[in-house]
């Protein structure tokens, strides 16, 4: 059955009929829990026995450094840490889908999309130690800064890709934001933009069920989150995004059409945020370990293995080949942040204003009187 026409009652739709844009009545899903395919016409596949190990392999991957970052954040070694948890096939099969020269545009939360993006994760870390901004180049990976304040990072994508359609360059923007995130005014501005433009943009929404401690319900009173695309003049697709290759196949059906200059689109990816919000934030004050127990009940690491066994892709050989590698990138990164110098907290002044105003110029000298104190009394 086609995804928007799915009421026979309805009379067939020409190309432009706004109700295109308008989301499936469920979500896009080709995978079982246990593994079970189901193909969809809508939505073919067209990955080889190699690239379904490797999205696999970079979900493994992903859990475990983000396990370390939780264990350094634990031991003072990190100041804070927002674990992907639960999100790793929302975030691999959408950044797997890109090609190499397309950017991406992150918030905080995706660890797996940048190791997909072979960003160095210790690297990306220091944003978390306040070593530093993040210690990656954002043009060795086409891959941007992590951005902390909500929504911001559309607005990136946004202009950026209308500059690569102004160059006339086939480059495809991906951002990502949360569910509280599509409550924030930059999104709305981005999307109102690049719908507009017709800017070559994915709003790639991770709707994981909370806002910190505020839950969906609490957020929207759209249908959808996707209802909201056609707002916007783009469509809005939904996909399980505990499904990697559901992820996977609905973004590249996005990407492909944004790349043949169709215009931007907004993908909402039902997923669930198995740990806390932060490494600062107690769950168990607002959800219950029930709820917590059936979210595991759709792991997208547990389902992929089960499809890669049912396929006969996957032996003993391929499990410690991927385990010996998730230790080898988590013990690198471990080795990057631990003890990593801080630097000079003077750089906190840097490249804030070219003529600065109030009382900035007050206050780097207070901390510099700080700083010189405690150096004297040490
Ligand atoms: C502009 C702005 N307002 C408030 C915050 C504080 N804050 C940090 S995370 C967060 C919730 C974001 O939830 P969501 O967009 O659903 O993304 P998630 O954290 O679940 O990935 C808020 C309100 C912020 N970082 N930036």
């Amino acid at each position: 059955m086609s995804e928007h026409g799915s009421d026979p009652t309805v009379a067939p739709r020409s190309e432009d009929d706004p109700r295109l844009l308008l989301p499936p009545d469920e979500p896009v899903h080709l995978l079982d829990p246990d593994g079970t395919e189901h193909p969809d016409a809508d939505h073919p596949l067209d990955l080889r026995d190699e690239q379904l190990r490797e999205l696999y392999r970079m979900m493994v991957v992903t859990r475990k450094v983000d396990r370390e970052a939780i264990n350094l954040q634990r031991q003072g070694q990190l100041g804070v840490y927002a674990s992907c948890m639960g999100q790793e096939a929302a975030q691999v099969g959408s950044a797997y889908a890109l090609e190499d020269d397309d950017w991406i545009f992150p918030s905080y939360r995706e660890l797996g999309a940048a190791l997909v993006r072979e960003v160095d994760a210790a690297g990306l870390l220091h944003l978390y130690r306040g070593t530093w901004l993040s210690d990656h180049d954002p043009y060795a990976h086409n891959f941007g800064l992590m951005s902390i304040p909500i929504g911001t990072q559309a607005l990136h994508a946004t202009g950026f890709g209308m500059g690569a359609r102004f160059d006339d360059n086939p480059i495809v923007a991906m951002t990502y934001f949360g569910d509280g995130g599509t409550s924030e005014g930059d999104p709305h501005e981005a999307m109102t933009f690049a719908g507009v433009q017709k800017a070559p943009v994915i709003f790639f929404v991770q709707n994981n069920q909370y806002a910190i401690s505020v839950p969906l319900d609490k957020q929207t009173a759209a249908p959808t989150l996707a209802h909201k695309a056609i707002g916007y003049g783009m469509p809005g697709y939904r996909v399980d995004g505990n499904d990697v290759l559901a992820t996977y196949a609905v973004t590249r059906r996005a990407v492909e059409r944004a790349r043949a200059g169709e215009g931007p689109a907004f993908i909402e990816a039902l997923t669930y945020r198995m740990e806390a919000h932060t490494t600062s934030d107690d769950p168990t004050r607002y959800r219950t370990k029930e709820e917590l127990d059936e979210a595991a009940k759709t792991d997208p690491i547990a389902r992929m293995k089960n499809l890669l066994i049912a396929r006969g892709l996957y032996d003993d050989d391929l499990e410690r080949e991927i385990d010996e590698q998730a230790q080898a990138v988590a013990t690198y990164v471990r080795d990057g942040i631990y003890d990593a110098d801080h630097g000079d907290p003077m750089e906190l002044f840097e490249h804030v204003y070219v003529d600065p105003t109030g009382h900035f110029d007050e206050q780097a000298a207070q901390l510099r009187a700080e700083l010189e104190g405690s150096e004297g009394g040490a």
